[in-house]
């Protein structure tokens, strides 16, 4: 398969500016792409993924990507598919935002490869220079105010009157433009893609692109992921599912992909895996067949969860996710024991109650919050219901010692199959 008939096979392509010359291009050489990704945020999301993946996945199939980060076109702000003015970022907030995202953006593409290692490069290398006379001159001259007008982002904007939208923002796609100009006459950058927002912005570039170099150029647009559910994607009841293990941990992560609907799985293992044809319709016939083994979900949730985090990272957020369903603790790390923290409630206890006969297993759980009194307590301990350190504990008259503790500080009290509560020992 090459790489427009693997891209379609996946669902990948939402549009194209010309389908035949791109097609002839791309059998040809190696192309030149890029996509811009602007640092709204200190992280990017799971939504910015789609993209990412697809410059991967041109590279893979030996053509030139280009990462681009948006320095200055993020100090403006897209107008596109926003129904309202954005806030802007203050200096400091973008120069975080940059330095945070760039990384996440290498981490997916290959930078050492000999034949086409990927580039990064940030817009504001070429704009901030670009006096606003010279801008006007050079750039808006080749650009009406009635094209710029008729855009989609720009269009609904100017519908809602209450709204409107700044000049500021309405100059956003001269911005973009500009950078798929310079792209093209510097790096020899062909095609830009983007999510299917980005229709109208990539047009305008390659319009500027043939007015002054009147080379033609490509524009390849993916769509937006929906699920099947009709809610957004990339978004849980705590928020948005963001790269950065800080923000969403690799356990969420990794429970996020779990978690999708049975109808979207096999299309998400199309759109966020590398896995091949033949390997995505082998799990789905294993999918249809036994939909209660959950392979597609768990492939899909490690080949995802691995690209972004690694295979470690992976190993421990799979552990972590074992020990939650009943798993046995042996040997788990404290880095995996840290993701089962921050997934349950947790309570202190004063490190020296635990020392000489320990603290009687039924306090501690009436002070976890598991059991409403002693007197309950013990019936769950007797009923079998409660185990520590998911062992079962069957004995009403056990007292928990700091021999008990993982690491010397934590406690894992599971009550029934799914109430847990970690205690750790404050001295
Ligand atoms: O030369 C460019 C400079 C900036 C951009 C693109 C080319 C960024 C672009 N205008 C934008 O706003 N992109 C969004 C972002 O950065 O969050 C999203 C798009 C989405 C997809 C994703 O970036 O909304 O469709 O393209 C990568």
């Amino acid at each position: 398969m090459n790489i427009h008939e693997d891209l379609h096979w996946r669902g990948l392509i939402a549009d194209c500016t010309d389908t035949p010359g791109l097609l002839q291009r791309l059998g040809t050489s190696p192309v030149t792409l890029y996509c811009g990704f602007d640092p709204t945020a200190d992280s990017l999301h799971v939504g910015s993924l789609v993209p990412l993946l697809a410059l991967r996945r041109f590279q893979l199939a030996g053509h030139h990507p280009i990462a681009v980060a948006g320095g200055a076109t993020g100090s403006i702000g897209d107008p596109s598919g926003k129904s309202a003015e954005r806030q802007l970022l203050t200096r400091d907030q973008l120069a975080a935002n940059i330095a945070a995202v760039k990384p996440q953006l290498a981490r997916l593409l290959d930078f050492d490869t000999k034949q086409n290692p990927a580039r990064l490069v940030d817009n504001a290398d070429w704009t901030a220079g670009v006096s606003f006379l010279d801008f006007l001159r050079d750039i808006g001259k080749h650009f009406t105010v009635n094209q710029m007008v008729a855009k989609e982002s720009v269009r609904a904007r100017m519908e809602d009157r209450e709204v409107g939208i700044s000049y500021t923002e309405f100059s956003y796609m001269l911005l973009q433009a500009f950078d798929f100009f310079h792209l093209c006459k510097n790096l020899n950058c062909e095609l830009q893609i983007g999510g299917s927002d980005q229709w109208g912005n990539i047009t305008a570039g390659m319009d500027l692109i043939r007015k002054k170099l009147n080379s033609p150029a490509f524009g390849l647009t993916l769509p937006l992921i929906t699920k099947a559910d009709g809610t957004k994607f990339g978004k849980t009841e705590s928020g948005t599912v963001w790269l950065d293990a800080k923000r969403t941990s690799v356990y969420r992560l990794y429970q996020f992909w779990i978690n999708t609907d049975d109808r979207d799985v096999i299309r998400y293992l199309k759109f966020f895996t590398f896995l091949s044809k033949e390997e995505i319709e082998a799990i789905e016939a294993q999918h249809k067949e036994n939909p209660g083994a959950r392979v597609a979900h768990k492939t899909l949730a490690k080949a995802a969860t691995d690209l972004i985090h690694g295979e470690n990272a992976t190993a421990e957020a799979m552990r972590a996710s074992e020990i939650l369903f009943g798993g046995d603790l042996k040997g788990i790390s404290e880095t995996t024991f840290n993701e089962i923290i921050g997934e349950v409630p947790t309570k202190e206890v004063e490190k020296s109650k635990l020392g000489g006969a320990g603290l009687p297993l039924v306090e501690v759980l009436v002070h976890s919050g598991l059991c409403p009194s002693k007197g309950q307590a013990r019936k769950d301990i007797e009923g079998g219901g409660v185990n520590v350190n998911n062992v079962r504990e069957t004995s009403a008259t056990h007292a928990v010692t700091a021999n008990d503790l993982l690491f010397g500080k934590h406690l894992l009290l599971r009550k029934g199959k799914k109430n847990y509560v970690v205690v750790t020992a404050k001295s």
